[in-house]
């Protein structure tokens, strides 16, 4: 697969400010948010509910990629129309998560490797064949006492990197996730020292797997204190912290950098990802976006409540989450929006 090719879809998702909305939960994440708010934990309330988000109006006016789950990718509206037909038509760009989650890693109590490479050549080809231009896959990185270690980030990184050469061979564009997770009391400090150290192993082993950087996404963390640590710095630190992390780890040739919400509100998520365009933009290599899913689907999934007649509200609220991260993006959200 020719880089132009991988390097145009990225191009066209991340076109007129628009970012990625991450709607790729897997059963037991979606059915744990389900159940917080009294809603059945059947498929076809995931299936509702995924037709709720695709089929709001105007969303491919800010939103340029969706990530699908297994489920979803094969599902359809009430009426018949599948999933990744309604995205097209709004111009979204459909993609897949094809990892199979983050299991126990061996040796290493408290840390988790992400699982799926096996049989993967053969589920790309059948994910491309269901519509799917880009795909996700996502690795976990906690701290600790001691952790992580580098038997964690190592293989992490690799398994990333296998995945990542994978997918441009069959012609989708991979989006590459190493989550740094902000659980804990560790200082904005350390997350900085473990984002780095994860990033260039990252691309590290990217470059040993002959992944072309033109032809990729990277979906990191936020650099943040960690969300129990009694110093939270100002949006202007984190944003300084952040980019100044990036600029340094991330090579100049890949096209974007799609952040992950992680668990922040939704209204901070925008208002950290517009401090580091308002400061940054004009000197940054790449563009900087958002691949949220609970920082622009929770306000809605919470008014939807699992009830038809909410359907509409919820859709407005998707919208506006939508539309505030697409002005984060051109360094021109306020606060004002929120109201
Ligand atoms: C970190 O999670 C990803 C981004 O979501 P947030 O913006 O809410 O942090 C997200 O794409 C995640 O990978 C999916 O929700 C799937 O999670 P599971 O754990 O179900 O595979």
């Amino acid at each position: 697969m020719k880089s132009q090719v991988l390097r145009d879809i990225a191009t066209t998702i991340f076109a007129h400010s628009k970012g990625l909305l991450a709607m790729d939960e897997s059963t037991p994440t979606c059915s744990k948010r389900f159940a917080s708010l009294g809603i059945p934990q059947t498929e076809e309330a995931r299936r509702a509910y995924r037709e709720l988000i695709v089929t709001t109006h105007g969303l491919g006016e800010s939103i340029g990629g969706a990530i699908l789950f297994d489920e979803t990718i094969r599902q359809q509206t009430i009426d018949g129309i599948p999933f990744v037909k309604v995205l097209v038509e709004a111009g979204i760009v459909p993609g897949i998560k094809v990892d199979i989650g983050a299991k126990e890693l061996a040796g290493c109590s408290g840390e988790k490797v992400t699982e799926g490479l096996d049989g993967l050549r053969d589920r790309l080809a059948e994910y491309s064949r269901l519509g799917a231009r880009f795909a996700k896959w996502r690795a976990v990185i906690a701290i600790g006492d001691a952790i992580p270690s580098r038997s964690c980030i190592e293989a992490n990184a690799h398994a990333l990197a296998r995945y990542a050469a994978l997918c441009q061979e069959a012609g989708l564009v991979p989006v590459v996730e190493p989550e740094v997770l902000m659980d804990g009391g560790h200082t904005l400090e350390r997350c900085l020292e473990v984002t780095e150290e994860v990033l260039r192993e990252v691309f590290c082993q990217l470059y040993a797997q002959r992944v072309r950087p033109e032809g990729m996404i990277l979906k990191p963390n936020m650099v943040l204190p960690g969300t129990t640590c009694t110093k939270q710095e100002s949006v202007e630190e984190i944003a300084d912290a952040t980019v100044g992390c990036l600029l340094r780890a991330v090579p100049a040739a890949v096209p974007a950098i799609a952040f992950l919400s992680g668990g922040q509100s939704a209204a901070l998520a925008s208002v950290r990802l517009n401090a580091m365009n308002v400061r940054f933009k004009s000197r940054l290599p790449w563009a900087l976006a958002f691949s949220f899913a609970r920082a622009i689907q929770q306000p809605a999934l919470e008014l939807w409540k699992g009830q038809e007649a909410n359907v509409l509200i919820a859709q407005q609220a998707l919208y506006h989450r939508a539309r505030c991260n697409q002005a984060a993006r051109r360094g021109e959200y306020t606060s004002e929006m929120e109201n």
